[in-house]
């Protein structure tokens, strides 16, 4: 039982004081796939999640599977992006060269009522 103690709190202190995986001031993303739905909750078209965060300085692929039997639109004008979402299908959305500290609007440009969503846009390392 001891030894047992003494292993957990060594590994404990190991823990505590090892320096961060990126001690940059920045941050990182290990993620180059970030999944998305668009999708109908109680008769309001939604992104789920709704706020998306990426770091600037990699390329992230969005994945978004449209869940409805409606295309749906997903548009961040401050990227250019617009694309449409066929209904029952995963599409892809390409995302590179993002600048970080921003934060971008997306919307279906298709239907003005489907509630928006948000692209936060971290500063990488
Ligand atoms: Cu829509």
């Amino acid at each position: 039982m001891r030894k047992l103690l003494c292993l957990v709190l060594a590994l404990f202190a190991a823990g505590c004081s090892a320096p961060p995986a990126d001690a940059s001031d920045g941050f990182a993303d290990d993620r180059s796939v970030i999944q998305i739905v668009s999708t109908n909750v109680q008769g309001k078209n939604v992104y789920i999640p709704g706020t998306i965060v990426v770091t600037a300085g990699k390329g992230q692929t969005l994945q978004i599977y449209n869940t409805t039997d409606v295309p749906h639109g997903f548009s961040i004008a401050g990227l250019g992006i617009e694309e449409i979402l066929p209904p029952k299908t995963e599409h892809e959305v390409k995302l590179s060269g993002l600048e970080g500290g921003n934060v971008h609007h997306i919307h279906c440009h298709l239907h003005p009522a489907h509630r928006s969503g948000t692209l936060l846009v971290l500063r990488g390392e």
